[in-house]
């Protein structure tokens, strides 16, 4: 959904309605897929849904998975539409949608609240970098206010007189990372920073979403790993697949969809990529890629790093519909994973793109919150993007829904695409040492970023402290239930609530914050998985910016 940005914002329950069921009307009738094509095309100029262009190309981008979908699925328009736009537009209870997780035959331990590691202790740092959105043809000067869904680009042609054109460092007017915004990022993390882990969690392509091809995107990800080894050479890097990453965007088909669909490619590059060529990951993750573009692996002594491909759980994967049953076995992988992690004494780092709360479809979501409670011990770190917003979600204990026992980061962008300025973030994990008594937990994170106003007004890019977490938030460490004091604080103490509103754009605020707006943001964060309704009802806050 996503992506499909003035469209999806604009997308009415009943108009979305009427589309799944047209599509699949115009699918059970006799027409050729040619015909149907022109018809979609014709539907999408007329309607101005998008530029001409964006029309033409998006549905010839769009078609395979649309057809493929509509062949197979067992959904209701209602029950599709539901599931991308929430609650309010339908949840008719649906057998197919709904399945839960055999937990092990295994007896949770006595919960551990761990305890500070005595100061001077090793700390290890770890750097997430999130939704770079790398445009291959942003282009300094070009219109930066195009009307499609991404600007600034080389076929984009002039500004309007008196408009100013893209900027030289990146734009704010929805457009993408130029590489010298990426080759200054990784030059300033090389000079700057002390680290030896990247958790890069996924989006490495621009949004021209209407002209990519399975090609294209393979490149933009041989960049991405090009760049970071030519700049960080030391490092390893851990990356996670994006919902940008497929082709369409979004369609991650399951290992039920074989032949001219199947998701292979994508997994195979990986493979190349990030085992044969970057050694990142070691060769004993190459079947759980090819499964389903997820992989386990050691970081550390006692750190394992787990990456998960969300896109099994995202709403936008229309591939979901046809079976949504754990799509490519990957909850029941992460029982037996974890397990052995508990077993061996291991803790756990779990990355994504897409968070487990909001975009999620809810078995999945629901499911992924059980696990998590179940090894709370175990995981000490979840780390996501997806949003280009910073901001996190509380997990509470299933029984009562009062403990809070685990948190998910969700890390901002590099691009400035969707509103906010490029940032990076740093972690600091206590580890990597014999006796640590609160191994890989983290012990607080801090927030970089770029002015990308300032940037281009003085041609001297500066990567900034934002805040600092347990400073800005006054909190005594990042353990879950300091962030639930602090999720308590926001709704009454006004000035928290406004840094908080700040940080979530990356200092790039253009709106303020109403009584309904704030309500809306607080509850998402208590909201470890979707659908849900127990501690507060308000949907998701930030459909409207759904460019992601
Ligand atoms: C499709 O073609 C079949 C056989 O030619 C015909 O029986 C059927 O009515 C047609 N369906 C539609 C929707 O036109
Ligand atoms: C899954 O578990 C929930 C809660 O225990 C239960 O209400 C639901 O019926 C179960 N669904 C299936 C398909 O077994
Ligand atoms: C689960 O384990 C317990 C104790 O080890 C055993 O008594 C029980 O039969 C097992 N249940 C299943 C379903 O395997
Ligand atoms: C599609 O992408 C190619 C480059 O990959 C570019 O040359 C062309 O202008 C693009 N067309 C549209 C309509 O965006
Ligand atoms: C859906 O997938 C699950 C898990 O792979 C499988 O057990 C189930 O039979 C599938 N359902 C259908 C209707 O194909
Ligand atoms: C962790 O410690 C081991 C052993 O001292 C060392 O070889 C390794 O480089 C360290 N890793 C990190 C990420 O600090
Ligand atoms: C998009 C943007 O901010 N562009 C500005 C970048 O800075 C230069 C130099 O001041 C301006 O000319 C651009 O308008
Ligand atoms: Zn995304
Ligand atoms: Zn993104």
């Amino acid at each position: 959904m996503v992506s499909y940005s003035k469209f999806s914002s604009s997308l009415t329950c009943d108009a979305c309605k009427i589309l799944v069921k047209g599509l699949d009307d115009l699918i059970q009738s006799n027409l050729t897929e040619a015909e149907i094509v022109d018809i979609a095309t014709v539907v999408c100029i007329a309607a101005k849904i998008e530029s001409e262009r964006v029309c033409r190309y998006g549905v010839r981008e769009f078609k395979d998975e649309v057809f493929g979908v509509l062949v197979g699925h067992y959904a209701s328009p209602d029950q599709i539409c539901g599931s991308i736009l929430g609650d309010s537009c339908a949840v008719p209870y649906d057998p197919n949608s709904d399945w839960n997780i055999t937990l092990l035959n295994t007896t949770k331990p006595p919960v551990v609240v761990p305890k500070p590691p005595k100061s001077g202790s090793p700390v290890v740092k770890i750097v997430q970098l999130s939704d770079i959105h790398y445009d291959r043809m942003y282009l300094e000067g070009s219109n930066a206010e195009c009307g499609e869904p991404i600007c600034c680009r080389s076929n984009d042609g002039q500004p309007a007189p008196g408009v100013p054109g893209a900027g030289k460092w990146g734009d704010h007017r929805g457009c993408d990372a130029p590489l010298r915004l990426i080759e200054n990022l990784l030059q300033h993390l090389a000079k700057n920073q002390e680290f030896h882990i990247i958790y890069l969690t996924g989006d490495f392509p621009a949004h021209d979403v209407w002209n990519q091809t399975r090609n294209d995107q393979i490149s933009v990800l041989k960049d991405i790993t090009n760049l970071l080894l030519k700049y960080l050479p030391t490092v390893k890097v851990y990356p996670a697949l994006g919902n940008h990453e497929g082709v369409p965007v979004n369609a991650f088909p399951p290992p039920y969809v074989t032949g001219k669909n199947s998701g292979e490619w994508l997994y195979q590059t990986m493979v190349t990529e990030w085992i044969s060529s970057a050694k990142w990951l070691p060769s004993d993750a190459q079947d759980d890629i090819m499964r389903g573009g997820y992989y386990s692996t050691l970081a550390m002594p006692g750190l394992r790093v787990v990456s998960l491909n969300m896109n099994m759980c995202g709403k936008g994967n229309w591939w979901l519909y046809i079976n949504e049953t754990d799509p490519a076995g990957q909850l029941q992988w992460l029982i037996n994973v974890l397990q052995k992690a508990e077993d061996n004494k291991e803790k756990v780092h779990i990355l994504g793109h897409i968070p487990p709360g909001g975009t999620c479809l809810k078995a999945w979501s629901w499911n992924y919150y059980r696990i998590v409670n179940r090894y709370e011990n175990t995981i000490t770190g979840q780390f996501f993007g997806h949003k280009h917003k910073d901001t996190f979600e509380i997990f509470y204990d299933e029984k009562t829904m009062s403990r809070p026992l685990s948190v998910d980061y969700i890390a901002g962008s590099v691009t400035p695409n969707g509103q906010v300025n490029p940032s990076y973030r740093v972690y600091e994990v206590d580890g990597n040492y014999t006796g640590t008594s609160w191994l890989q937990m983290i012990l607080d994170h801090q927030t970089y970023i770029l002015y990308i106003t300032e940037a281009n007004l003085t041609d001297k890019p500066v990567w900034k402290l934002e805040y600092s977490a347990k400073m800005a938030y006054g909190m005594s460490s990042l353990l879950p239930s300091e962030w639930n004091n602090v999720v308590n604080k926001l709704e009454n103490d006004n000035a928290l609530f406004q840094k908080y509103y700040q940080y979530y754009f990356k200092s790039y605020v253009t709106s303020a914050c109403d009584t309904k707006c704030k309500a809306k943001m607080i509850c998402s964060l208590k909201k470890g998985r979707s659908h849900d309704k127990t501690l507060c009802d308000e949907e998701e806050y930030g459909l409207q910016y759904m460019v992601c």
